[in-house]
């Protein structure tokens, strides 16, 4: 069994105790949006430790769109690098938990849909496209 290593975030490693911590029952929104979130649990690509990553929830079907925003800093947040080296995760929703593989969607018209469907279930994540040179990276987690 792998070592957790909390988010040095300190509001970010607050919400997944408390969301975790209580099985899915309490905070399971950003903040004061009142929208929804879910806790991707991977492996750190260097370290091999467990790290766990809460992300806004945007579904297609019973798949789920991870948007690596970051709020539309210069850099991919170093979760990019976890999945991209480590596929196979957990994901948490509310009471429920799902083992899943993501693959980073790089076909044009598949990301162009799952974006769409991203910006409608949290409406920021084309301010911090507008406000950043890169590209965010979309993921999309099929049920193994
Ligand atoms: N971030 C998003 O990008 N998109 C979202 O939709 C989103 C929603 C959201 C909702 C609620 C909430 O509480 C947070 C939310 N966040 C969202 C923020 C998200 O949870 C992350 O905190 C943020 O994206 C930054 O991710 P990060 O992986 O860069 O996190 C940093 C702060 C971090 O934890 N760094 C650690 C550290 O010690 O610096 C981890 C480092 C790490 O993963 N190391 C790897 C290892 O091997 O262990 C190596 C990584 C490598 O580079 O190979």
């Amino acid at each position: 069994m792998s070592e957790y290593i909390p988010s040095p975030r300190e509001w970010v490693a607050d919400q997944v105790e408390l969301y975790e911590g209580s099985g899915g029952t309490d905070g399971l929104t950003l903040r004061d949006t009142g929208l929804p979130v879910i806790i991707v649990t991977n492996r750190g690509s260097k370290t091999g430790a467990i790290r766990k990553t809460p992300l806004m929830r945007a579904m297609d079907g019973s798949n789920y769109i991870l948007v690596a925003s970051q709020g539309g800093a210069p850099k991919n947040p170093r979760w990019y690098a976890n999945l991209k080296a480590e596929p196979n995760v957990e994901i948490r929703d509310e009471t429920q938990t799902h083992s899943m593989r993501v693959r980073e969607v790089v076909d044009s018209v598949e990301r162009k849909r799952l974006w769409d469907i991203a910006v409608a279930a949290y409406p920021p994540y084309q301010e911090y496209q507008d406000k950043t040179d890169r590209v965010i990276p979309v993921f999309i987690a099929e049920t193994i």
